[in-house]
């Protein structure tokens, strides 16, 4: 799956990190899976320093600096940077299916946040924490619909919406294990889906070994509901 490209045109990219985001893990994904070098840089989003404020317009990761004095920001759009300038694209190349692609990319984004898998392992009242499983649960059936049912979202090649999903699914995966909370029952092409993306080095290189733990004290942190589920 690993692109060979030649590194002498590549502009210098430097990622701005948080260990436990998921948004910048799309990026890192996409910037493995095309064997573009990089440097990151990890910051504490709890306590963020002065010169990331100057720089995130929104204060949020990912940010990528380009060349040193340029600025790139939402996870999306650096995913579709890193790949447009590392031919060939992993968009497919039907222009409305690359459109419904980047629609439920989107998609994606929304279910991360906090009306999403944020809002699971952040919530306190039981009963919030019901209506948002519910609701997170029609969004996945929605997407469970939409799903080729093959290797990978589109068919048998990996493309750039496999990168902007694994770290949602990566995640459910930590939900499971941590909290048996199981997102995924009875979605068996987002099961499999789950199951092949996380055997991708791109994928399993794409977080900090200790993700798991920092994923748990994260839980732990916020002592919601799920802190109460965690064994
Ligand atoms: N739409 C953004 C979302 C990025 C995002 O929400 N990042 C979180 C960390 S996972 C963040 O920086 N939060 C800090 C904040 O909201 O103040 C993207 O896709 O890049």
């Amino acid at each position: 799956m690993s692109i060979n490209t030649s590194t002498n045109t590549l502009p210098k990219l430097k990622l701005i990190s948080f260990k436990l985001c998921p948004y910048v893990q799309r990026t890192v994904i996409t910037l493995l899976a095309k064997g573009v070098p990089y440097e990151i840089e990890y910051i504490d989003l709890n306590n963020p320093p002065a010169w990331f404020k100057v720089l995130s317009p929104l204060g949020k990761v990912p940010v990528m600096q380009v060349n040193d004095d340029q600025v790139l920001f939402e996870s999306s759009v650096i995913q579709e940077y890193v790949d447009e300038i590392t031919p060939p694209s992993l968009h497919p190349d039907d222009l409305l299916l690359k459109a419904q692609n980047r629609a439920w990319i989107a998609f994606g984004g929304e279910l991360m946040g906090m009306n999403g898998l944020h809002g699971i392992v952040h919530e306190k009242d039981q009963q919030a924490c019901d209506t948002i499983v519910s609701s997170i649960r029609s969004l996945l059936e929605r997407l469970e619909q939409v799903h080729s049912g093959q290797r990978f979202f589109n068919g048998e090649q990996f493309n750039l919406i496999d990168a902007a999903y694994a770290p949602m699914l990566m995640r459910f995966e930590l939900l499971k294990s941590h909290c048996q909370l199981d997102v995924l029952e009875g979605l068996p092409k987002l099961q499999a889906w789950q199951r092949e993306l996380m055997t991708l080095e791109a994928v399993q290189n794409s977080v900090v070994p200790e993700l798991p733990q920092l994923y748990r004290g994260m839980i732990s942190h916020y002592d919601g509901v799920m802190a109460k589920r965690l064994r």
